[in-house]
């Protein structure tokens, strides 16, 4: 038992978060028994109200909705087309870095690539991803991809600080994957920031379609920040499932302020991968239903007209949708509160004939 708490002490000083025997005699044993206050910095706590005074103008606007002409969200949701080629050589580099997690909030990230999520990768079924992953942080990770079906003990492995590792392996099964850092404790590494999408297109084409990807996960912060203000993992928060930002792309409500610009009518189809690593995606677009969808990626047998679709974590589902007028359409985790701590974005049907006037539709209430 003491090891174990030695142990946890440790893995929580390398994360930087606070031990429990400090939080017990923190800023918050003063509040008072069945009262959620905001703590201190409430300003980016999930206990403090949502800064949408007054509320955006939208059914569903849990976060302020961005004018037409905003500009484009700081991560594209756009699916880039797969590269040519039956054999993809990719590398990645594992190193900790400093993101923007929501307007404004910094957090010290273990990152592939340097970004959360790493790089959304693509091939096709049968193709070949030949890949080279080096570890330049300062202690050990390693690669889980879950489109592969390769022996974890060969290929998972941790990599010591300035190691590297080549493999290859082959996309069998098409589908939206995650990939992972896999190093112990997995929970740790997912929710400090190392997770990815992996699109195996399916040897058939799917129809020509608007293709964007969400990769769903969570932020546990601590209560202080580190010398560069940026936020780090609070392992017992983590523990207790409690984010305090859960984010399509990396990011709080980016898709809010930053409404995706699609077309009424064309075909959309949403890639949405779950990286957690606790929370499950309960996918829903309002004022939509979904034609199709792939669970968990299965060509198999595509669910036809649902309205919501549970995406676990370490799933993928792809949705097909039709949004059948111009106006503006949330998409959000309809586990609310995760819907309110940032997992919400807002599609907007923009018919490319109409003048700019009539763009956008009156407000619905519900
Ligand atoms: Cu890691």
């Amino acid at each position: 038992m003491t090891r174990k708490v030695t142990v946890l002490a440790a893995l929580c000083m390398l994360a930087g978060c606070t031990p429990a025997a400090e939080r017990s005699t923190g800023a918050d044993s003063t509040a008072q028994p069945n009262v959620a206050a905001p703590r201190a910095d409430s300003a980016r706590r999930a206990g403090a109200p949502p800064d949408t005074t007054p509320p955006a103008d939208i059914s569903h606007g849990e976060a302020p909705v961005g004018a037409p002409g905003a500009s484009p969200a700081p991560v594209s949701a756009r699916l880039a087309p797969r590269e040519p080629g039956r054999l993809h050589h990719v590398r990645m580099e594992m190193r900790h870095a400093t993101v923007e997690i929501a307007s404004g909030v910094k957090y010290a990230a273990w990152t592939f690539d340097g970004k959360v999520p790493g790089p959304v990768l693509r091939v096709r079924q049968g193709d070949t991803v030949a890949f080279t992953l080096v570890n330049k942080a300062d202690i050990p990770h390693s690669m889980d991809f879950h489109a592969a079906e390769i022996a974890p003990d060969k290929y998972y492995r941790n990599l010591m600080p300035g190691d590297s590792i080549q493999y290859r392996f082959v996309a069998r099964v098409p589908g939206a994957f995650l990939y992972h850092c896999g190093t112990a404790p997995v929970a740790m590494h997912i929710a400090n920031g190392m997770y990815g999408a992996l699109i195996v297109d399916p040897p058939t084409p799917l129809p020509r379609a608007e293709e964007l990807v969400f990769v769903q996960s969570e932020f546990y912060l601590t209560r202080n920040r580190n010398t560069e203000g940026a936020y780090m993992l609070d392992w017992f928060e983590m523990l207790g499932q409690a984010p305090d930002h859960v984010v399509f792309n990396g990011r709080a409500a980016q898709y809010s302020t930053h409404p995706i610009d699609v077309e009424p009518n064309k075909l959309l189809r949403l890639y949405v991968v779950n990286a957690g690593p606790n929370r499950t995606s309960a996918f829903h677009v309002v004022g939509g239903i979904f034609e199709r969808v792939f669970l968990d990626g299965s060509m198999a047998n595509p669910l036809r007209g649902v309205q919501t679709v549970g995406v676990p974590m370490g799933g993928g589902s792809i949705f097909e949708i039709r949004l059948r007028e111009a106006g503006e359409y949330p998409f959000v985790s309809h586990a609310f509160a995760d819907a309110t701590k940032g997992a919400v974005g807002v599609l907007r049907a923009v018919d490319p004939n109409a003048p700019a006037t009539a763009r956008t539709g009156p407000p619905m209430q519900h």
